[in-house]
């Protein structure tokens, strides 16, 4: 299968991670999302929605959405659950991690970090991010109390769509000393064998 992705991307670094933990080849294509790469005639049709990562699929199909491509490496392994509620905590997760954690932990890290010559329209919405962002930290730091994983006491791909963007949310100004829950749960996910960094190439 081929990633079409960002290295530099938490979104693109979810599928790589679990692929990795699974013994699972991913051939990696970079999209240059700041050239415009992702919005080419020739991308759009893989992804209408014009955004990475995108996975290829063996057959020459294609699917989008981070979470979803991480559904789809699970099904069939320990990362995804066989109790039909635990299921569906681990989407409980996931949607969290896309409506009130992702739009505003991975979107302050993107002007920080990746794209830091950031208009004043998006600096002005950083007290938002900071405050949203926080937000979800402080439901995730109470939801950890006395927890090893998100769901279980497992480790599911709900663990990894909240880690990816939460292990660097320092990048985008948050302060994660005041979660040692989260901090616990970060260092937990990383002394997994299989275990790579956002910064590794597989
Ligand atoms: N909800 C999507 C978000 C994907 C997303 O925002 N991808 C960014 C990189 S992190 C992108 O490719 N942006 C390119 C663009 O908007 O043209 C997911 O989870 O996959």
């Amino acid at each position: 299968m081929r990633l079409y992705q960002m290295q530099d991307s938490g979104n693109c670094y979810k599928p790589r991670l679990l692929a990795h933990l699974l013994g699972i080849n991913l051939e990696l294509i970079d999209v240059d999302i700041l050239k415009g790469e992702s919005r080419t005639a020739d991308f759009l049709a893989k992804n209408p929605n014009g955004r990475t990562p995108t996975l290829e699929l063996d057959d020459g199909r294609y699917l989008a959405e981070s979470n979803a491509i991480l559904f789809y490496l699970a099904e069939g392994t320990q990362f995804w659950p066989d109790d039909r509620l635990a299921r569906a905590q681990v989407l409980q997760w996931m949607f969290f991690e896309q409506y009130s954690h992702e739009p505003y932990i991975a979107v302050a890290r993107f002007w920080k970090v990746i794209a830091p010559e950031c208009p004043p329209a998006m600096t002005a919405r950083f007290p938002e991010w900071h405050q949203k962002g926080n937000a979800a930290l402080s439901v995730m730091e109470t939801h950890l109390t006395g927890r090893h994983y998100f769901v279980d006491e497992h480790y599911t791909i709900a663990d990894i769509a909240l880690y990816a963007y939460t292990h660097k949310a320092t990048d985008g100004g948050f302060d994660l000393t005041k979660y040692p829950n989260i901090r616990h749960w970060l260092a937990k996910l990383e002394t997994h064998p299989q275990h790579i960094k956002m910064e590794t190439r597989v």
